[in-house]
């Protein structure tokens, strides 16, 4: 992004404890870009630590793409993200075991900044997202996207250069590392990534003279369940809530422990954020705002006729605008299903709007997506990996409500043979091996049989409570 030094940087930026000045993070990030020479794909094992976002920044600077990589991945998930992004090299540290070579990241290395005129059509970021089958497929993100969707919020938030930023959400993603980190750096603003994101962290941050909080419903939850960490929040000037929905109750417990109405913003993977509650709005529990500069939304019923926006008609979610993403990496027929053919993207989510162009999301069309603490899950993914162990003749995951998590992965799993003492646990410990942690089943529960149709497809929604 050539505006990433349009801000004044009077700030600093803080991850996990370390603190660098703007200008220190710039020199380091160039003295990056400088030795990037022909490397045009780069890997970053997306750690919550300076070293993640020196190397972001510095590939970016250098025009390269970013492929950033989930700290946690486990053997599969890992081998497919490298296999399928084709990266040159890793960009910092790599994890153990892996074969391809390893470019490092020098936090005291500084070089001058001579910024490149790189053609904005070009892909920032590949971010490896779930879909309802299949592997995680590359979401690729312009540089114009980016830079579209961070100039949006600012515009919706009122967020300047006088802003301090404070979020503990993972560097992996678009909510912790396009608008977490590349947004404060873009609008000039200050950052303090708190390591984790917990009420403790957060409420010293706030201490610290956060203005704004980002998290994930989960988080808020927790914070909502501390009120001796939430009056910190009294003072900062906007707390934003997304990636999955804010429950009414959350949003009126922070309320009253805080004295803020949480502002709520939805958006994805492949869209960046679309839809935002505006600072200078009113922030509705369960409303997630409207469609912000650039950014138009359309509701159609399955016949494809335009849904009323009368505030109670339910209708599939379309968007498209100058957030977008430009398709998924090798994989014509995937990024063709996801466009409408008169130009919309399909958001895969159901929702209302409100004649005053207010939208609430109503969950998502598949069951097969689940959202668990503000991750995206695909069920096929998990599923195809619980088949490879020995034990499993049949498995169906889906994900169940969770005070907690929004949603829990529940695997219901046929065995080929006698459940053995401590076999749900192994299971459990196979995806993490295999996938990540979050993709791990809470809870794995052994039946005789799965119920299916008369196709033999597993029927889903009779695993689901209610
Ligand atoms: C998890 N754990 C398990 C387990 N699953 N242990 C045993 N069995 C299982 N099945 C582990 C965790 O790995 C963790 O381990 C420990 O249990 C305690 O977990 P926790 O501290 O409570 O954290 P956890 O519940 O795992 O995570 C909660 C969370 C996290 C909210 C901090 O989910 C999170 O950071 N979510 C953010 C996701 C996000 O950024 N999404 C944005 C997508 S972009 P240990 O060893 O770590 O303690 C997007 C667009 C948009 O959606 O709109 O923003
Ligand atoms: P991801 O690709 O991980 O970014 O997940 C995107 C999905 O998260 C969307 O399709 C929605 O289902 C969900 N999501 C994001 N923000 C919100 C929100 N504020 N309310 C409800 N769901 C949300």
């Amino acid at each position: 992004m050539t505006a990433l030094t349009d801000g004044r940087g009077r700030h600093p930026v803080t991850v996990a404890g370390q603190t660098m000045a703007y200008d220190d993070l710039l020199g380091a990030a160039a003295a990056v870009a400088a030795g990037l020479h022909d490397h045009r794909r780069v890997a970053v094992l997306a750690t919550p630590s300076a070293e993640t976002v020196v190397a972001v920044v510095g590939a970016l600077l250098a025009g390269a793409e970013v492929v950033p990589v989930p700290p946690d991945s486990g053997r599969a998930e890992l081998d497919h993200v490298l296999a399928d992004s084709r990266a040159d090299c890793w960009l910092g540290a790599a994890p153990s075991g892996s074969r391809l070579a390893s470019q490092p990241v020098d936090l005291a290395a500084r070089a001058p900044y001579e910024p490149l005129d790189v053609d904005p059509d070009r892909t920032a970021l590949v971010l490896y997202t779930s879909g309802t089958t299949g592997l995680p497929k590359g979401v690729l993100l312009p540089r114009r996207a980016l830079a579209a969707g961070i100039d949006a919020l600012a515009d919706a938030w009122a967020w300047t250069a006088d802003d301090v930023l404070a979020h503990g959400l993972p560097l992996f993603h678009v909510h912790g590392l396009v608008l977490g980190v590349l947004g404060p750096l873009r609008v000039g603003g200050g950052l303090v990534h708190t390591g984790r994101g917990t009420p403790e962290t957060y409420a010293a941050a706030a201490r610290a003279g956060a203005t704004m909080f980002f998290a994930v419903p989960t988080i808020w939850s927790r914070v909502a369940e501390h009120p001796e960490h939430a009056e910190a929040l009294r003072a900062a000037r906007l707390l934003v809530s997304g990636s999955a929905a804010l429950p009414v109750p959350v949003f009126e417990r922070l309320e009253r422990l805080t004295g803020q109405r949480v502002v709520e913003r939805y958006g994805m993977s492949e869209t960046l954020i679309t839809v935002a509650t505006r600072a200078d709005g009113r922030p509705r529990a369960g409303w997630v705002g409207v469609p912000v500069a650039g950014v138009e939304t359309r509701l159609v019923a399955e016949d494809g006729t335009e849904v009323p926006h009368d505030g109670e008609s339910v209708g599939r979610l379309e968007v498209r605008g100058a957030t977008l993403f430009a398709g998924y990496l090798d994989r014509p027929e995937a990024t063709a299903e996801a466009w409408t053919d008169d130009g919309w993207f399909r958001t895969g989510d159901v929702a209302v709007v409100a004649p005053d162009g207010a939208h609430r999301i109503v969950g998502r069309e598949s069951v097969d997506l689940i959202k668990s603490g503000g991750y995206r899950i695909g069920a096929g993914e998990v599923e195809s990996t619980l088949l490879g162990h020995p034990a499993v003749a049949e498995c169906a995951v889906v994900g169940e409500p969770d005070d907690d998590l929004g949603q829990r992965v529940v695997a219901y799993v046929v065995l080929r043979g006698a459940a053995a003492d401590g076999l749900a646990a192994e299971l459990t410990a196979y995806v993490g091996q295999e996938l990540s942690a979050h993709k791990r089943p809470r809870e794995v529960r052994f039946v005789d049989s799965l119920p299916r149709n008369e196709m033999g497809k597993v029927q889903k929604a009779r695993l689901l409570p209610g």
